[in-house]
């Protein structure tokens, strides 16, 4: 029975990448005198590895590797990191990143049909309160029973700990669950946590190569007047339409039975 939806936030509530967290790393760089800047086909090359932090440290070897061996690096990172969660706290408020279409309605949908629901993410916690806040209201932290971010565990996705840790609260097991991500990071995180997900690819994985999945579509879609069909594959087959809870309980269902 399904009894949870567990969501990733970056690339799957909002493109938060594209429109904070890239953005807001540059703010620290050029803040911090660093000659360094992101573009979009760096970025997405950097997003193999998640955490703010670590895709910092990563950067640096690259770029200086003596410089990011030498004694002081982790508070200077650290330093790098506050200052752009600064930015990105700020965007975020400004209201630069809106949700992406269809989490609203199955957020709602869920609410109203008792689920549990909860969040399973590597950015830090401060960013998804302040995201939810803007976009669904200051009480909108409330509906969700746990949210799990950042260093709440000591290895971020890929690795399974944040649906482990996430699955312990809640106090449900992995098949009473689905997860709900969009990238390659998040669909491996909660897959080897027993998840079955829901793929919702975001701008910067649209050409990601991934495992079999629940459904792996480019979004929610959005039914009304301004129709917005998810499109992409379910159980391997071509699929269109509108995720509710209805579809989400029949490919369950589906791939049970095989
Ligand atoms: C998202 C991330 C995050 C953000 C930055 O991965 O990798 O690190 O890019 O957030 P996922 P912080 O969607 O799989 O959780 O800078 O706060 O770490
Ligand atoms: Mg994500």
């Amino acid at each position: 029975m399904l009894r949870a939806l567990v969501w990733d936030v970056d690339g799957t509530l909002a493109e938060t990448e594209h429109d904070g967290h890239r953005v807001a790393f540059n703010q620290a760089f050029a803040d911090e005198g660093l000659p360094w800047r992101w573009d979009e086909a760096v970025y997405a090359e950097l997003l193999a590895i998640t955490g703010g932090k670590e895709r910092l440290r990563a950067w640096w070897q690259r770029v200086d590797p003596a410089g990011a061996a030498s004694t002081g690096v982790a508070e200077r990172i650290a330093r790098l990191h506050a200052r752009k969660t600064r930015h990105y706290l700020a965007r975020v408020e400004a209201g630069a990143v809106g949700l992406r279409p269809g989490v609203r309605r199955l957020i709602a949908q869920a609410r109203a049909a008792g689920l549990v629901q909860a969040i399973a993410t590597t950015t830090s916690p401060d960013n998804v309160t302040a995201l939810l806040a803007a976009t669904l209201g200051t009480e909108a932290t409330g509906w969700f029973a746990c949210i799990g971010a950042g260093d709440v565990v000591p290895q971020k996705k890929p690795a399974p700990d944040i649906y482990h840790w996430v699955l312990a609260r809640l106090g449900l097991r992995a098949d009473e669950c689905v997860a709900i991500e969009d990238s390659a990071a998040g669909v491996a995180a909660a897959q080897a946590a027993g998840l079955a997900v829901l793929v919702t690819r975001s701008r910067y994985s649209r050409a990601e190569r991934l495992p079999p999945v629940l459904a792996d579509l480019d979004g929610l879609g959005e039914p009304g007047a301004a129709m917005q069909a998810a499109a992409g594959r379910v159980a391997g087959r071509p699929w269109q339409g509108v995720v509710g809870l209805d579809e989400l309980r029949d490919w369950l269902r589906n791939e049970r039975r095989n």
